[in-house]
Formats: structure tokens, sequence, C-alpha cells
């Protein structure tokens, strides 16, 4: 990569700026890990190695990767944040782009690079990227808004010893009734909890700060060094100086820090996990990550502590982005409430206006190209897809309101979108319980969003697809905690067609690349997944029976928690359980 980039440059200063063509092969391979220390598992890796190499490039270069499936499963990639506006079949979401690649199946994966910035890429079949298949991706921009010595990226990563089966097992199990989620062993800075980094005096650096967690959000600062904001996901901003940034899993943050002229002292990289989101908080679970920035790695001391963790003040919607965008009325809105609730199979999901997502059996993309003008109803995509409809341009709403008790980040597909605003509680459309943010707001493609707040957010629908909008906690997803936003099918239909690699893939895997969610056409839907919903007068609905609840919660919670323990080989015997009864 390194020759390339300096090919590009060469180009670049000719006069030409060619854009390159840059071509990973990646075999998907079962390897072993140990990058905690602590136990050496089976991992999901590439041609044979974890973790996954970093993918470079430069906007308006063509990425390639040549999957070839070695699991004995399914997989699937998903590069997180690519608009993939005129491909949208190479975004990667099984079930709304794509089939996924079976077991000895390779596909490849090929798309223009219009954007820049730090992003990701991960499986996108179900909880696979915790088990490692996930890596950054650095896209230099052509000429580059601020200027710096060194580019560093810095992936920060949650780790579990059992395999995301295993956790999907136990999470999504009757016998877990408050959903309380699987509690990674560690997490760490780099690629192992050894890595560090080590500063050259005087000089500039972007470090490209990139969440990968499945679940954990991390607050992250260096001792004795400011930070400035430059980028948010993709989207740069007016430089902004902060002690510390917070991480949702999926955000990228960039910041510029300057090293300083002296080399007598170290310093401490804090990471802290994000304890909110722990229904039990193990006690050997390390919270505040820390890995060494070596000025001098031969004898001097470290710097004291500064480290705030939670107590950080960043607050991204007050970033203000280099390319001004005012916000612009809506057009239309889309009003997802969501909760977490018992549903009819027993199990504690999350689902946005009480209905779970159940993936369709024709991937959503598909049916919108192939069911005609059926397309533009929002039945043909199947009863519990969360399927909206939206009109080529329109300016969306999306109204976000929380109802659980924990944060949880949004991620929308195809798009950055608008951070108009927010506010405590549910939105009701009462305009002045909002705190606006119109005058050029923030925009990013992941958001948080706090417990029993709401957000609003705006984008416009001028990319046709279908683009998955869910929660980036891998339990929630799985769960059902999603929905899909239909964009101009009467567009899409003139503009996109699927390629046949991809209606092979279906093939392959004995699924169909046309139909409706039931896999047959028109509006009969009879056989597309359902009927996993709320139960209805349960005992579980709110108000209802709390104190049963609570009590049957209390001792089914326990056994899930005994349950979790005894499939991780290091945490026999040992448990300590704060039961969230909130959920209920
Ligand atoms: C980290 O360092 C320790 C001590 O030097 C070593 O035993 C261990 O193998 C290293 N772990 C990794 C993941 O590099
Ligand atoms: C991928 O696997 C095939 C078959 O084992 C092998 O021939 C090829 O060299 C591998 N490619 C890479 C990049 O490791
Ligand atoms: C790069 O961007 C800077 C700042 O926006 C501008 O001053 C400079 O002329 C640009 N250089 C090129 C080669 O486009
Ligand atoms: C990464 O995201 C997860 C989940 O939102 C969060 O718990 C964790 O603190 C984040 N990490 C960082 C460094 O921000
Ligand atoms: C380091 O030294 C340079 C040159 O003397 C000076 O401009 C800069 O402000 C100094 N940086 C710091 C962090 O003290
Ligand atoms: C310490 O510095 C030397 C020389 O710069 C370098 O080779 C070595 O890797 C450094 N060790 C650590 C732990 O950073
Ligand atoms: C982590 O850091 C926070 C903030 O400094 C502190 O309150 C907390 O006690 C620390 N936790 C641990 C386990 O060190
Ligand atoms: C779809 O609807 C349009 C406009 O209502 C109509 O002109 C067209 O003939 C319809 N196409 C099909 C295949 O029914
Ligand atoms: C959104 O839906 C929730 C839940 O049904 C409702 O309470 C709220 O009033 C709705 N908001 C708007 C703006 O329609
Ligand atoms: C809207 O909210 C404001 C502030 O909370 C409140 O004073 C006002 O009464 C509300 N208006 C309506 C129509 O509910
Ligand atoms: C997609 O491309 C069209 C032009 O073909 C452009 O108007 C639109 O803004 C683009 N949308 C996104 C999200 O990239
Ligand atoms: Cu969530």
């Amino acid at each position: 990569m390194r020759l390339l980039a300096s090919c590009i440059l060469i180009a670049a200063s000719t006069g030409f700026a060619q854009a390159a063509r840059v071509v990973y092969d990646w075999n998907i391979t079962y390897t072993t890990a140990n990058p905690d220390n602590l136990f050496e598992r089976q991992v999901v890796g590439v041609n044979g190695k974890w973790p996954p190499p970093t993918i470079e490039a430069t906007q308006g270069d063509t990425l390639v990767i040549n999957v070839d499936n070695q699991l004995d499963t399914f997989t699937a990639l998903h590069t997180h944040g690519m608009f993939q506006n005129g491909t949208a079949w190479m975004d990667g979401p099984v079930g709304v782009t794509q089939c996924p690649i079976p077991a000895g199946q390779k596909l490849t994966y090929e798309f223009t690079l219009q954007q820049h910035g730090s992003y990701w890429i991960h499986s996108h079949y179900m909880g696979q990227y915790m088990d490692g298949l996930r890596a950054p991706v650095v896209i230099h921009a052509k000429n580059e808004t601020y200027k710096y010595d060194y580019d560093v990226t810095i992936p920060l990563q949650d780790w579990y010893h059992a395999s995301s089966n295993e956790g999907l097992k136990v999470f999504l199990s009757e016998w877990n009734p408050t959903g309380a989620e699987p509690v990674p062993q560690s997490g760490f800075m780099f690629n192992n909890v050894n890595d560090s980094l080590s500063f050259v005096p005087g000089k500039t650096y972007r470090l490209r700060l990139i969440n990968m967690s499945g679940f954990s959000m991390f607050y992250f600062s260096i001792d004795g060094h400011e930070l400035e904001v430059i980028e948010i996901d993709g989207i740069d901003t007016q430089r902004t100086p902060v002690q510390s940034v917070y991480l949702t899993a999926a955000q990228r943050v960039s910041v510029l820090v300057t090293a300083k002229n002296t080399t007598d002292t170290n310093y401490y990289m804090h990471a802290d996990l994000n304890t909110d989101m722990y229904d039990t908080i193990p006690d050997d679970l390390i919270l505040n990550i820390t890995a060494p920035l070596w000025y001098n790695n031969q004898s001097a001391n470290f710097a004291a502590s500064e480290d705030v963790g939670m107590g950080s003040t960043f607050d991204d919607m007050t970033l203000v982005p280099v390319d001004i965008q005012s916000a612009a009325p809506f057009d239309k809105q889309v009003n997802l409430t969501f909760d977490f609730q018992v549903t009819t199979d027993g199990i504690n999901r999350g689902m946005f206006n009480e209905i779970p997502y159940l993936s369709p059996k024709v991937p959503s993309l598909y049916t919108m190209l192939s069911e005609g003008n059926d397309s533009l109803s929002e039945e043909v995509y199947g009863p519990q897809t969360m399927a909206f409809v939206l009109n080529h341009l329109d300016m969306i709403e999306i109204i976000v309101n929380n109802l659980d008790a924990g944060h949880h980040p949004f991620h929308l597909h195809g798009h950055v979108f608008q951070m108009v605003g927010r506010g405590e509680g549910v939105y009701d459309g009462n305009t002045s319980k909002v705190e606006w943010f119109l005058d050029n707001p923030a925009r990013r493609d992941t958001i948080l969003v706090p417990a029993e707040t709401f957000v609003l957010i705006r984008f416009r629908a001028d990319n046709p697809g279908a683009w998955f909008f869910h929660c980036h906690i891998e339990w929630h997803l799985e769960s059902g905690l999603a929905a899909v936003m239909i964009e101009a099918p009467d567009v899409a239909q003139q503009r996109l067609t699927l390629p046949q690699a991809f209606k092979d893939v279906c093939t392959a895997g004995g699924n169909l690349y046309k139909g409706n969610a039931a896999a047959k056409s028109g509006l009969d839907l009879s056989g597309a997944p359902s009927g996993i919903t709320l139960i209805p007068d349960a005992f579980t609905a709110k108000g209802k029976g709390a104190m049963a609840g609570c009590i049957i919660a209390a001792l089914l919670g326990i056994a899930a928690i005994v349950t979790y323990s005894r499939i991780d080989p290091l945490k026999e015997g040992r448990t300590i359980a704060i039961a969230k009864s909130e959920k209920l």
C-alpha cells in the first residue's frame, strides 16, 4: 500500500491524478488469536491471519475486495459509511442488499470511493464481526482539509472469549427475559493489549479513532495533550479543541494532536468503557483501558492521569461541518419509537414501533427491483421488515424515541444525516420541547441516542436503494431493533441492475433473488417471516402484574447469568450480577 500511495502522489504532481484500482484478495478463514493475553480463541480472520489488514485508498479510487468464503458458514461484508450511490447491492447487509455468501463461494465487492475519511469494514452476517471479521478503512482525500505530519489509525475494540453464536444463544433465549447482553471480557486500543504509540517531538498527528466494538462505548483521551476534533464519520469539521471524545460502536472521530517538544515524560492514552451499558460488571473486566504514548521509552516516568472518563463534556451535536449545509424543512416524517419487550417466542427483543424486525426471504433491495409497481407499497417488503417507502428527493426526518433505560447507537446505511434536534422523553410533535440544531448541523452516519430521550435526524432521499437503519449493538440488531428505508423504488428500477454474481450467491445458498418478502410475486405475502410479536395483555405489558414480572425476571435473570458463565471457560463459577429490572 505504501508503494501505491507514492504512485498516486506522483500521478497527482504530474497533473493527471489517475484513479487507482485498489485490489484486496480476502480469503475469509478461521484462525486463532489471543489479543487480550487471557484466552486463545478461534477467530474469523483473513488469509489465515488476524487481525484482517487495514484497507487504505484515495478518494476516486475503485476498491475491489475478492472474497473467498473458506468458513463452514455464511458471510457478507459491509463497508460501513459508504453511500454506495449507484451500487446499492455492494452494501453488504444480509436480507437487505444481498443473500449471505455460502461456505465455499466467492463474491467480489467493487465500487468507487466517492467519499474520504475514516471508515471500517465488517461482516454483516449475524454477530460474525464480533468474532474478529472487522478492519479499519482509511480513504485519503486528494487534498486533505488539514495538514499533519503523521496519520495513525487507532481501532478501539471490545473482545469476547465466547463465539458470537454462543453469545447469541444466551442472549436470544427465554432464559434471558431482561435482555441482559453478554459483557465483553476485555477491550483494547489498536490490535492487542500490548500495543502502544510513539510520538516524534514537535510533530502533528492525525489520530483516526475507530470504534469497532460490538457493544461497548468508550471515552478516549490522552493525558497532558489536547485533542482537536477534525472529522466525524467521514465529515470534516471545524477544528474543535476537546479534552476527550466518546465513540459509540461504529462511530469514528479524527483528532489532531501536537506532540510535545520535550521527551522527559511518557503519557497514557485512555479508552474508558461506559459502564452504563452493562447489566452486570464482571469484577475482572478492565474498565479503564490504557495504552502508552511513548516519548522516551528508556527510563522516563508517566505523567499523572488526567482521565475524566464518563465525566467527559464532549458533545458531537455541537460540531460544525466544514462543508456548510443548513437544515431544510422535511417532506416526510418517519416516527420510530423503540423499546425492549419479551415477545411471543419468549425472547426479550428490541423493536421499533412494537414490531421486531425479521429478515425477509428475499433481500429488500431485490424485492424493490423485481416487483414493478408493487415495490411502491410497503406491504410487499413483508409484515415485519419495518419498511418505509421514501419518495425520490424528499427531505426525510426520522424521529428516534428511546423508551429504554440504556443508550443505543443508530446507524443509517447509504447516507450521512444531519442531527437536527434532541430532547427528553418522547417527541410528540411539540417543537418547543426540542433543542434544535438547524444552522449547518453536524452530520454523521451513526448517532448516540441516550436513555429516555429522542433525536431528530434529516437526510435527502437522493440515493435510490434499500438502506438499513439499525442499532449498532450487534445483540440488539439480531434481536430485532432495525428498519429499512426503501428509497425511490421507481428510480431504482430505472437506474440499478443487479449483477449476475449477486444472483448466483442467492442461488448457491438456495435463496431467491426475485419476489416479495415471502419469495412469491405480487402481494401474496403468505409464508413471509412473521408472528413474533408482543404478548397481548400479558404480565409483561407495562403496568400489569409488574410485581410478578419482577420476581420471575429476577429468578430467570440469575439463571441466565449462570448459563452465560457456563459457556465462558474462564468465568466458571464466578459471577457478579446487578439485574436491570427497568427493562420490564
Ligand atoms: C504481550 O506481552 C506479554 C509480556 O511480554 C507477552 O507474554 C504476550 O504474549 C503479549 N501478548 C500479545 C497479544 O502480544
Ligand atoms: C486463498 O486461498 C486459495 C485456496 O486455498 C489459495 O490458493 C490462495 O493463495 C489464497 N489467497 C491468499 C491471498 O491467501
Ligand atoms: C488544497 O486545499 C487547500 C485548502 O482548502 C487550498 O488552499 C489548496 O489550494 C488546495 N490545493 C490543491 C492542490 O487543490
Ligand atoms: C465504542 O462503542 C461502544 C458501544 O456504543 C461503547 O460502549 C464504547 O465506549 C465505545 N468506545 C470508545 C472508545 O468510544
Ligand atoms: C515546539 O517548538 C516549536 C519551535 O520552537 C514551537 O513553535 C512550538 O510551539 C513548540 N510546541 C510546543 C507544544 O511547545
Ligand atoms: C523503544 O525505542 C526503541 C528505539 O526507538 C524502539 O526500537 C523500541 O521498539 C521502543 N520500545 C517500545 C516498547 O516502544
Ligand atoms: C475509571 O476512571 C474513572 C474516572 O477517572 C474513575 O472514576 C473510576 O474509578 C476508574 N475505574 C477504574 C476501575 O479504575
Ligand atoms: C406502474 O404505474 C405507472 C403509473 O401509475 C403506470 O404508468 C405503469 O403502466 C405501471 N406499470 C406496471 C407494470 O403496472
Ligand atoms: C411518535 O410515536 C410515539 C409512539 O406512538 C407517539 O407517542 C408520538 O406522539 C409520535 N410523535 C409524533 C411526532 O407523531
Ligand atoms: C409544548 O411544550 C412546551 C414546553 O414543554 C409547553 O410549555 C407547551 O405547553 C407544550 N404545548 C403543547 C401544545 O402541548
Ligand atoms: C447520489 O448521486 C446523485 C447523482 O447521481 C446525487 O445527486 C446524490 O446527491 C448522491 N447521493 C448520495 C447520498 O451520495
Ligand atoms: Cu441497542
